[in-house]
Formats: C-alpha cells, structure tokens, sequence
C-alpha cells in the first residue's frame, strides 16, 4: 500500500505528530488498564450510537481526548462516546478513537482495546484521508499494532509507559485458518449465511469469535482467515462505526496486504457523512473477502 502524501500538513510535521499520536496512546494505555477494575458498571448515559456506555467507556475517553487534545499537530478529536468532534488546536491532523473497544466484554473479563486513527482532514473524515491507525489491545500482554507508512508493527508496552517492536512490516499468512462472524446467527441475510456455512466446511479453519473486534481482528491478522460483522436483517448497516472502528481496522488489514469490505467495495472507499455512521465490516485475507463479495452480488 503506498504511503499517501499529505493532505494538509506538510510531511515532517504530519510525521513528527504521527510520532507523538503513538507515543502518547502507548503511553496513556496502562493508565487506561489500571483504571479499569471499579469501573465495570453502566454509566448513567448511552453514548451517540445509543448503546449503553460503561465508566470504563467514559474513563478512557477523557483520558485519550485530555492526552491526544494536548498534542502540537492535532487540531480535532473525536469518539465513540462524544456526539460530536471537537476542536482541540490548530494542528492539522485529526484523532478519531474507539476508547475502548469491546467493553462489554469488561464484566466477564475478557479482551478489550483502544482503536485510534489519524485523519489528514477535519471529521468525519474519508477512508483514504488515513495517515496511520492502530489498536492497543489489554489482552494477557499490552499489545499496540501501529499501521503508517505502508507497513504494519507490533509493540509491546510495558507498564512503565515504554513500548517496543516485537514484529515490524508483519503481514498475514498466507493461508488463513481461523474464522469469526458476529451478530445473530438467525439475523445474518441468506447470502451471509450460506457463504459462512461454506467458510466452515473447511476442514483447514476454526472458529475465534471473542465479542470483542479488536481481539478478534487480531487472531486474523496473526492466524490469517476472515472476521465479519456483516450487515444484518435487523440492521443493513451492521454495527460497527466508520470513524472508529470500520475505516482504521480497514487500514490496517490492507497496509498488511489483507483485503476489507463493506460487502461490494474496500472499507476505505465508503463514504458516510454522519460521524457515527455505520457499516458493514469484513476483513481478512484477499481470496476470501473476494469470495465472500461474490457471495453477495
Ligand atoms: P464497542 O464495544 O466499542 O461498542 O464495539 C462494538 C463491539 O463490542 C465490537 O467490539 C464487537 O465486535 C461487537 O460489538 C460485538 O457485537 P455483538 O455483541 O453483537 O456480538
């Protein structure tokens, strides 16, 4: 995937702000784990896609929107958890975040994450506007996947805050061999259901589904295979949001030579006006996205 050229920000200072984007999330990421525990109960409010927030939801946002508002170079953050963009400066680079990806996997205690994207254009931004995206992932190890520059690396973040390359220009497997497709099973349409029947049959995969995306994007981008949350009867758009979740995870499966979908076209080449827009989301390895396009024309 080439490196994009900047839209608005000259390339020393985008780089430079992409530099202290990943430096202040790595860092911000334990203070985010530790404050979990207590904070496994329902906030008062639902956030803008009105789902029930957590403390932990509302914890982590401010957290990230105080640490990334305060960086030279960001000149917008944006959530899942706030209606709107704000202003947080004059950089030209804008921060979109999931805080905390998956939370309501908190109460079983099972994986969650922090997703995070840079956009060289105000918000809601288009998918081609990315200039890097990652996740850190709070699973039995800090993990953070960085994608900029036309590659993809792997850190891992110690508690002190520090963090360090433990894969770097990592790409998927050839041959994929673990699966996971969200939401109701009575719910997919028939073609969704026929082509994940198929999926199945093969004797080569297995099934990862975790409730949490960013644990689940992530067995695919180290096992190789297909991850879906495909659009559903109940809901056409499916669940997950553009800004947050479905434009970065599309960036990074693609910097790492995978392939993503909305059902007919890349996730990146979707475009939706409405900040908390949703879309259909499939990523993973090409031959398989491919199939799964084919089985919904
Ligand atoms: P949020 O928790 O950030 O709203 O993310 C949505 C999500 O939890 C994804 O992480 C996950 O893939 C999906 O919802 C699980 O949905 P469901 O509970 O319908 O399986």
């Amino acid at each position: 995937m080439a490196t994009k050229d900047f839209n608005t920000a000259d390339s020393a200072t985008a780089i430079q702000t992409i530099d202290r984007v990943v430096d202040v999330i790595a860092a911000t990421a334990p203070e985010i784990r530790a404050g979990l525990p207590g904070r496994r109960i329902k906030a008062e409010e639902t956030n803008p896609s009105g789902e029930t927030q957590m403390a932990a939801d509302v914890f982590a946002d401010d957290l990230l929107c105080k640490r990334l508002g305060g960086l030279d170079g960001v000149g917008e953050y944006a959530s899942e958890e706030r209606p709107e963009a704000i202003d947080v400066g004059t950089g030209d680079l804008s921060v979109a975040v999931d805080p905390l990806d998956g939370s309501s996997n908190l109460k079983p205690n099972n994986t969650v994450g922090t997703i995070f994207a840079v956009y060289d254009a105000p918000l809601p931004a288009r998918g081609t506007d990315l200039v890097a995206a990652g996740y850190v992932l709070y699973g039995p190890i800090m993990t953070m996947i960085v994608a900029r520059g036309g590659t993809v690396s792997e850190y891992v973040i110690t508690d002190e805050s520090n963090y360090e390359l433990v894969r770097d220009d990592i790409t998927l497997p050839d041959e994929g061999t673990v699966y996971g497709f969200g939401g109701r099973v009575p719910d997919w349409t028939d073609d969704f259901t026929q082509f994940a029947r198929d999926v199945e049959k093969d004797p080569s995969r297995k099934l990862r589904y975790g409730g949490s995306m960013i644990g689940d994007v992530n067995q695919i981008l180290t096992y190789g295979g297909i991850f879906s949350y495909p659009a559903l009867e109940s809901a056409p758009e499916g669940k997950l949001r553009v800004q947050f979740e479905t434009y970065p995870i599309g960036y990074i499966l693609e910097t790492a030579g995978g392939s993503s979908s909305n059902g007919e076209k890349s996730l990146l080449a979707v475009a939706k006006d409405d900040l908390h827009a949703r879309s259909p989301l499939h990523i993973g390895n090409s031959d398989l996205v491919a199939e799964l396009e084919a089985a919904l024309a």
